[in-house]
């Protein structure tokens, strides 16, 4: 049995889950937020026999894709005012980050 957790971009979510769940995956969807960017994404929890781990990561693939993000960064020197200026940086965020963890025990009760 493995975990897996992918941490995926919200637009992607809705149709994912949809997708797991009609080829019989279960998954559990958590509202979680990127530390670099700071806004909203989205982990799923998959739960799934060792064989099916490299469909769930084609699911995912299937339904995820990059896109191009805004975010601001300050100038590296301050203002006179000790003020720092906000400029505009683009930055790629992935179509998913997974991980497939080992998973110890599985009881449903
Ligand atoms: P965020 O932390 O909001 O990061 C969004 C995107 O910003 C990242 O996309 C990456 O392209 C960029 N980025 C992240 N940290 C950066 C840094 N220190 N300097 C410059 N650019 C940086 P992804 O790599 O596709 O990651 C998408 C989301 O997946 C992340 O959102 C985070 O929530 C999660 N994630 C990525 N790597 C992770 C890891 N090793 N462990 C846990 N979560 C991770």
């Amino acid at each position: 049995m493995k975990l897996v957790v992918a941490i995926v971009q919200d637009e992607d979510a809705i149709k994912l889950v949809e997708s797991l769940g009609e080829n019989k995956f279960g998954v559990t969807k958590l509202a979680t937020t990127g530390g670099f960017l700071k806004s909203g994404n989205t982990t799923l929890i998959i739960g799934t026999p060792k064989e099916e781990v490299d469909e769930v990561i084609a699911i995912i693939e299937e339904n995820c894709k990059s896109r191009t993000k805004m975010t601001t960064a300050n100038t590296g020197t301050p203002w006179p005012n000790g003020s720092y200026v906000p400029y505009p940086v683009e930055v790629k965020v992935g179509g998913a980050t997974i991980f497939v963890l080992d998973v110890e025990q599985f009881e449903k009760i």
